[in-house]
């Protein structure tokens, strides 16, 4: 299993079994694949902002972001560079080596991209890596990003193309798998996954999985959302998701995307420490550090630095850090860094 070849052909059935299995075995597998390529005791953790908040035309069923709905939101349009360059170095301060930049936008127009390539040139020149999630790209805006020095692009499938239909109207899955094609074609790492818990079956957590994995490329980080209900939304008061069948599709993700690393994303803060842990144990090697996600609490910084301190995981840290550990003889990089904030706790 271990040195088992990178697929892009899965059919339905055979994720459905690797979904099936006795969850000791699932889990065993999955750890053995995460080991085979990754420290399984370091995270690599980003720092979300919303940079441009609410009135979006979309009618994605889960989003406190969408017009169609009344969530209570206090909207906010596209933020100045400057605030946002300072988010990003108070991000870059507390150790995180990626910064992702959200807006509720259905596509950018080109004036407003034109203002978000002059934040990802200033987030670059911090020494962090950049991403956004901007809604669909033309192959032109893609380029533009590109020329930018953007290094990840996030833009989920959200579920299987067969339930897509009861959650989204406004645009279609194959929209989403264009827009992940024009990105591809500019060389932008791509950072593409789903929401579990909207009412959908195990069959399409299932198919969610295979479009994800028969993708020409595997996206090199796979976002795995819990939805946070929002009430307002359609969604809002749906059934919750057995913990179990989250970790199980974690697992499965970890499985058939050996290389990518598996984001833990939305809805940690609603989660047990238990199944946190659990979740890294099937192969999760990422998460959204930081007191807010987009528009709703993230499990908070202090929280995570005890939750890694208790299972001796440790932050994977952005290349200056790297460099000043290694400069400095330790293990730790300078003040600020999480990786001293964890030992600090010892
Ligand atoms: N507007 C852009 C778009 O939809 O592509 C970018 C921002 S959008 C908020 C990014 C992603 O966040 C969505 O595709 C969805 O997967 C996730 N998301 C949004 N609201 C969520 C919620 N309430 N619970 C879990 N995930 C959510
Ligand atoms: C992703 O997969 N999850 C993040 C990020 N990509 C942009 C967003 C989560 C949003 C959770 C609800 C909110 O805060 O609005
Ligand atoms: Fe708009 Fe994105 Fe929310 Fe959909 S998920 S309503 S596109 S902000």
């Amino acid at each position: 299993m271990n040195d088992m070849k990178v697929r892009h052909d899965w059919s339905r059935q055979e994720i459905e079994v690797l979904l099936d299995l006795p969850f000791n075995d699932l889990i065993f597998q999955a750890q053995s694949v995460h080991r085979s390529r990754f420290d399984p005791n370091r995270v690599q953790i980003s720092t979300l902002l919303s940079i441009k908040t609410g009135a979006c035309a979309e009618d994605c069923g889960y989003c406190s972001q969408s017009a169609k709905y009344n969530t209570d939101l206090e909207t906010e349009k596209l933020l100045p560079v400057e605030e946002v360059l300072q988010a990003a170095r108070t991000a870059k301060e507390k150790g995180a080596s990626r910064f992702c930049m959200g807006a509720a936008w259905r596509n950018p127009t080109d004036k407003n991209l034109a203002r978000v390539v002059e934040m990802i040139r200033g987030v670059h020149d911090l020494g962090m890596e950049t991403c956004v999630t901007l809604g669909m790209l033309t192959e032109r805006q893609a380029q533009q990003l590109k020329e930018a020095g953007l290094d990840y692009y996030n833009h989920n499938l959200d579920t299987s193309p067969e339930f897509y239909g009861n959650v989204i109207s406004t645009r279609t899955f194959q929209d989403r798998l264009d827009t992940l094609t024009h990105v591809r074609a500019q060389g932008i790492n791509v950072c593409s996954g789903g929401i579990l818990g909207m009412g959908e079956s195990r069959r399409d957590r299932a198919s969610m999985l295979r479009e994800l994995a028969n993708l020409p490329k595997h996206p090199e980080s796979v976002p795995i959302n819990m939805l946070v209900q929002i009430e307002g939304t359609p969604l809002f008061g749906i059934e919750h998701l057995d913990p179990f069948e989250f970790i199980r599709t974690v697992a499965v993700a970890r499985i058939l995307m050996p290389g990518s690393y598996v984001r833990l994303s939305a809805g940690r803060s609603e989660m047990s420490d238990e199944m946190q842990a659990l979740c890294f144990l099937a192969g999760a090697n990422s998460i959204f550090y930081g007191d807010r996600l987009l528009t709703t609490d993230n499990q908070d910084a202090d929280t995570d630095l005890r939750l890694f301190h208790r299972l001796g995981l440790a932050f994977e840290q952005h290349a200056e850090l790297q460099a000043t550990a290694a400069s400095c003889g330790r293990r730790d990089g300078q003040q600020g860094d999480a990786n001293t904030a964890t030992a600090a706790l010892r």
